[in-house]
């Protein structure tokens, strides 16, 4: 099986959404991308949460480092990045039961100037599909929206995410405004996102840093 998952993680890394893309070097049309790949994996009784686990996020980690080296350029990212979406489109059904308790809204956002959402999105499933109410606003969504939303849907919980060094910033920006507005006591900031840390959390004053979505529901059901 894990030979299977590393075929997926493979075809993420190289940004081959499905059957007829022809890969880097032209040859590979007419074989599985990851759409057919994840479909057979899902048909395989394969978990959901190890196709996200062991295939998506570190396939996405790999991208990031051929990014950094200067062997991936944006849209090569993009390429990967669509894959994880045509993935998480056969997963996320699976990812959410309806038969479960309600434990309350969360309302996600990628923080201002930021247009990362694959992590923000797997997030998302992944805490309705443990409970969670989630109002989710998308990428590039400002300090002022987050707590207008707050205060018109008395939210109690906020999550962040940022995968940006120049954006994160923009999450203390939250937490000052819930502040200045009188909600921060009825209201609980999770953040999390590649450059964040726990050390940036208390520095910022969120209530938890996440590493990822089981961190979160681990954190909130502390
Ligand atoms: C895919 C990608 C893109 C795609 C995004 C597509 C999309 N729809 O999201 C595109 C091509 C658009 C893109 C653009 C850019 N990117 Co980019 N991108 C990435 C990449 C390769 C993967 C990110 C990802 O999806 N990871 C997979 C998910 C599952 O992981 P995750 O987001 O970290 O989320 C998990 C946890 O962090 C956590 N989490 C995240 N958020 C939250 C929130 C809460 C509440 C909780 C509880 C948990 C949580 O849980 C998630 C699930 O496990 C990263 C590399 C990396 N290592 O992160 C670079 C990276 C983030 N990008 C980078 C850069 C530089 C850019 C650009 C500036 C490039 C450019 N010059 O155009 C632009 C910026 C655009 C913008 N304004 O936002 C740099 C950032 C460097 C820095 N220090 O700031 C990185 C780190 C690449 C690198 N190594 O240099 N990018």
């Amino acid at each position: 099986m894990d030979e299977f998952l590393e075929k997926i993680k493979e075809n993420i890394i190289e940004g081959r959404v499905d059957s007829q893309d022809e890969g880097f070097d032209g040859t590979k049309a007419g074989q599985p991308g990851v759409t057919e790949l994840v479909q057979e994996a899902v048909n395989k009784k394969i978990s959901p949460v190890d196709i996200l686990t062991k295939c998506l996020n570190p396939g996405m980690e790999e991208v990031g480092s051929l990014y950094e080296k200067g062997e991936y350029l944006t849209p090569d990212m993009l390429a990967s990045a669509e894959c994880v979406k045509a993935a998480m489109k056969l997963l996320d059904p699976l990812l959410v039961n309806e038969n479960i308790q309600n434990k309350g809204k969360i309302i996600m956002a990628t923080v201002q100037g930021d247009l990362h959402d694959i992590g923000k999105n797997i997030v998302s499933t992944l805490l309705r599909g443990s409970g969670y109410e989630v109002l989710d606003l998308g990428t590039d969504v400002s300090v002022g929206k987050i707590v207008e939303t707050v205060k018109e849907t008395k939210a109690r919980l906020v999550g962040l995410s940022a995968l940006l060094t120049s954006t994160m910033g923009r999450m203390e920006d939250v937490v000052e405004k819930l502040k200045k507005e009188g909600l921060r006591k009825n209201v609980k900031v999770l953040i999390g996102g590649a450059p964040i840390s726990m050390e940036f959390a208390d520095k910022i004053g969120a209530d938890f840093y996440c590493t990822d979505a089981f961190d979160a529901i681990n954190k909130l059901e502390a």
